[in-house]
This record gives C-alpha cells, structure tokens and sequence, in this order.
C-alpha cells in the first residue's frame, strides 16, 4: 500500500503568540488549538501531518528546503515574511510542491505593507480573512489537489 500522503504546515513569526495578539485580529483560538483542529481534520483524510512554527526565517527555510521528497503538500502562514521573503519563495519553489497560503486576517483590508504578497508566487492558492477556519479549508483544498477528497 502506497504511504499515507504528508502535509508541512509552516507559520511564521509571531503566530505563536495567537489568542494573545490583537485576538480581535487575528482571534481567540491558539496555535496549539488550530494545530489540533489542523489534525483532527487531516486524520479524516488519512494524512500525516507536520505542524510547526518559528520566528526565523533561515529555519523556515530549512523546514521548506526538506519538504522536498519527504511531503507532498505545503500550508503555509509566512505572516510578516509575507511581503519581504524572497528566500521563502525560493525555497517553496524548490519544493515542486503544492503549496495554499494562509493569512487570518483579510490582509487585502488592513495596512498597505501586508501586500502584496511574494509567497503567492508560489503558492497553488490562497485563504486570507477566514481565521482559523482557513487552515482546515486548507487541508480540505490540499486534499483535493492530492486527490484524497472522496476518501473523507
Ligand atoms: C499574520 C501576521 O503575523 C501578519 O504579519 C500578516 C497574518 C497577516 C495573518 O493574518 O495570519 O500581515
């Protein structure tokens, strides 16, 4: 049996600091609870599921780096790299993978400096303004990409 399929789940800077960070931006929910909701919903699917987070961006670079050949699918929160991270999107499209980008809050209605944004270079599409909702939306888009909808 071929194996299961598996998903990076990448957030950057400062998403550690969820519920307590402007919640009324950017919610009440944790990193730690959307990471559960993010496995709930990916165990439906049969999917293994690698979730992590950092505030630098050489580490993230690494973690896009080693998806390559080891996952198949990327979500990905680059939060303030957004705009700035050419190496983000390098190493995404290294990968040769399908990646969804993910945003909380609807950066197309906040501050000019959160677009546009370099990550969609490379992403497949993107989910912005929906809170947590957008990460489980995700895997759902990315179960489709992979072709794993019909088996939830
Ligand atoms: C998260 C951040 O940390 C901001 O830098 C982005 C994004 C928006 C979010 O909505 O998830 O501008």
């Amino acid at each position: 049996m071929a194996s299961a399929p598996k998903i990076l789940v990448v957030n950057g800077p400062n998403l550690n600091m969820l519920a307590v960070r402007q919640p009324e931006v950017y919610g009440r929910d944790t990193l730690s609870d959307i990471e559960q909701s993010c496995r709930r919903r990916a165990e439906q699917y049969g999917f293994g599921l690698d979730f992590r987070q950092s505030n630098h961006e050489g580490e993230l670079v690494d973690w896009i780096q080693k998806a390559r050949g080891r996952h198949d699918g990327i979500i990905i929160n680059p939060a303030g790299f957004t705009t700035n991270s050419v190496a983000i999107l390098d190493a995404l499209l290294l990968t040769e993978l399908p990646v969804i980008e993910v945003h909380l809050s609807n950066i197309h209605r906040r501050e000019a400096f959160r677009v546009p944004s370099l990550v969609s270079h490379g992403a497949r599409g993107v989910i912005c303004g929906l809170g947590a909702v957008g990460y489980r939306l995700a895997i759902d888009a990315m179960a489709g990409i992979l072709g794993a909808a019909k088996e939830a």
